[in-house]
């Protein structure tokens, strides 16, 4: 059994207090948050998700056109690029959509195909299952009309084989931010985790990645996997994970997130209190791990929380205004 402890209770009292308040002072009445995403590159997808929210579509519309974004270089639309392979050199993809209906879909270890997100959304929408993994796929996307791609860049190849020399599997905390290449370029993007606010206050999410860079062939980690990549909750809101997936998948991390906001919790402490789990449980497992959540209530009100300093979201408001801001971490290094 866990209990949180004296410290950890009034550090989230006080966490409560001073995400209310920084709430009032940006003004998120007058011009609320209406889309939020992991990384500095999430503002760039904010923007598209944003512009679909504008022309009249749904959260879960919006938040697909957003994740489209770094999985496609805006220049060549060359979706996946840039991301690295698994330890035998394939680019694998994980991807899901949820909407607050209860519905969802998620491709899991999906080759050859750039707009997982969209996949998973085919799969929503147009089967009865709510993932298919592998080769069924990719088979179901092209049998869709989707393309054929190699997703395996020049530059991803070669990084890979770098790694090879070493073969040393070693996740590399807030790479995200440090890829080579601006932020969101095609040498710079992996996992996205997205969430947009309709004006009704309804919300979907949506979460895609190429996972691990050099993970094991078939490894599977929490981006694709209701509860831990995201979850959405009528009435409540929704949460997205990014990091070391693992570690995620342990605790069901989103799902605890939005349980914790329906129980009364800001998402700001919601997202500390699932860090905090992961730290009681894992101890000095997780020494150098990064972990971060990030969460949108449904009355727009934002947060976000990392094992490590590094992990910082990107902030959309109805006006287009944008912001990336840095999360608050529970370990000032790793
Ligand atoms: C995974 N959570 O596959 C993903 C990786 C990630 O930013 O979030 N990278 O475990």
């Amino acid at each position: 059994m866990t209990t949180i402890s004296r410290r950890g209770a009034i550090g989230m009292g006080a966490g409560a207090l001073a995400a209310a308040s920084a709430a009032r002072a940006a003004g998120l009445e007058d011009d609320p948050i209406v889309v939020v995403s992991t990384w500095d590159f999430g503002k760039a997808a904010n923007a598209a998700a944003l512009a679909r929210l504008n022309a009249g579509g749904t959260p879960l519309d919006a938040v697909e056109a957003g994740a489209r974004v770094p999985e496609a270089d805006p220049d060549n639309h060359s979706v996946g690029y840039g991301g690295y392979p698994d330890r035998d050199g394939h680019v694998t993809l994980d991807a899901i959509i949820m909407d607050e209906d209860g519905r969802v879909g998620a491709v899991a270890a999906l080759e050859d195909v750039v707009h997982a997100i969209s996949v998973a959304r085919a799969v929503m929408e147009t089967t009865p299952h709510t993932m298919l993994v592998g080769e069924g796929a990719t088979r179901f996307a092209l049998d869709q009309g989707m393309e054929r791609t190699n997703l395996l860049t020049p530059a991803a190849e070669n990084a890979w084989r770098d790694w090879l020399k070493t073969a040393d599997y070693k996740p590399i905390a807030n790479i995200e931010n440090r890829l080579p290449g601006p932020p969101g370029s095609a040498l710079n993007h992996d996992t996205i985790g997205i969430i947009a606010r309709g004006a009704d206050g309804h919300v979907a999410a949506a979460c895609t990645t190429s996972g691990m860079a050099f993970k094991m062939r078939g490894r599977v980690g929490d981006s694709p996997q209701a509860g831990c990549g995201l979850f959405v909750e009528r009435g409540v809101g929704a949460a997205v994970s990014t990091g070391v997936g693992e570690e995620v998948i342990r605790i069901a991390g989103t799902a605890r997130v939005v349980a914790s906001m329906r129980s009364g919790m800001t998402p700001q402490v919601a997202c500390r209190e699932a860090c905090e789990h992961i730290a009681r449980l894992r101890g000095e497992a997780i020494k150098g791990m990064q972990v971060g959540f990030l969460a949108l209530g449904r009355d727009g009100t934002v947060g976000a929380y990392a094992l490590m300093p590094g992990f910082t979201y990107a902030v959309t408001r109805a006006s287009g205004a944008a912001e990336v801001l840095p999360a608050g971490s529970l370990f000032a290094k790793g």
